[in-house]
């Protein structure tokens, strides 16, 4: 099996949310919004702060309490304001939607929002100009915006055969268990160090979306993840979240879909809330592989 890495950890911000979170400002900036309002579980957030650093415009961003200080550290040095609020993203989110209601402000959700999917569907644009037309693709799944992006991007290129792999840990898996339910639901809690997955339910219209395609969804342990990201640092020399551990776990399992498949592409998401110690600190605090 040839294993491609789409290798959006190197974009500006550290992860693939610039792509579709750039596009939405830039939408609304030119309509004449003056101020962004954002909720996240850090990356978005991040890429909402550079997004208004380039267009000018202020931002503020409501995180939750579990967002890692370095994180928050990176939000401010764009310039960004910060408010801390609630336990998980969901809480953040409903925070933040009130206080986009000011006159001019709009909120850049992370991940529910058509003008992002359209935006993160020109990595499948890339790859069709690099020749590439993979028979699996894998990618991480947290509410669903990076996933809805790419079957947006397959759709357009009418490639909609190509199978996807999600991946989630077992602690932010709403998108595995909304599968398994037939229907979108909300998970009690979040308990994965893989925060960036940590949307409680995936978005309507994404659920609804992935129904048009084959999806085979896999849940790594949070030891699992972490080990991939550790393996990758060690053999790709790039640090990345936990939340991308998870797709990376699917090639370092070697799971069987993956040796079946000929070219595989998996999208190294990225991440920017993560330090070399920090992954120590969780593998050696976290049980081993389920
Ligand atoms: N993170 C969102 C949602 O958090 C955020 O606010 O940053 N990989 C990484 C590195 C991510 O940061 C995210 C999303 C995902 C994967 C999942 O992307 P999604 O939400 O579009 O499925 C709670």
């Amino acid at each position: 099996t040839d294993v491609f890495l789409k290798m959006e950890a190197l974009q500006p911000t550290g992860s693939f949310k610039i792509r579709g979170i750039g596009y939405a400002c830039q939408r609304a900036a030119d309509k004449g919004v003056k101020h962004f309002v954002a909720s996240s579980g850090g990356n978005a957030g991040l890429a909402v702060a550079y997004a208004g650093r380039q267009l000018g415009l202020p931002v503020t961003v409501f995180l939750p309490t579990s967002t890692p200080s370095l994180m928050i550290q990176r939000i401010k040095d764009e310039g960004a304001n910060i408010v801390v609020a609630g336990a998980v993203w969901d809480d953040a989110h409903l925070l933040a939607l009130e206080q986009s209601r000011a006159p001019d402000h709009i909120y850049i959700p992370p991940f529910d929002l058509p003008d992002i999917w359209e935006g993160h569907s020109t990595l499948v644009d890339e790859l069709q100009e690099a020749g590439l037309r993979p028979d699996l693709i894998v990618l991480s799944v947290g509410g669903g915006g990076l996933l809805a992006g790419v079957l947006r991007g397959l759709e357009r290129l009418k490639w909609t055969d190509i199978p996807i792999m999600t991946t989630e840990t077992f602690g932010a898996a709403s998108f595995a268990r909304s599968l398994q339910a037939g229907t979108p639901i909300t998970l009690e809690k979040i308990d994965s160090v893989a925060h960036s997955l940590g949307a409680k339910k995936i978005a309507d219209q994404v659920f609804d979306m992935a129904k048009r395609f084959r999806i085979h969804p896999e849940l790594f342990s949070d030891r699992q993840a972490v080990d991939a990201c550790l393996q990758f640092a060690d053999d790709h020399r790039l640090l990345v979240e936990p939340a991308c551990g998870a797709a990376l776990a699917a090639a370092y399992q070697a799971l069987p879909l993956l040796s079946s498949a000929r070219q595989v592409l998996i999208i190294v998401c990225g991440g920017s809330a993560v330090t070399l110690e920090k992954l120590r600190d969780w593998q050696a605090g976290l049980v081993s592989s389920i």
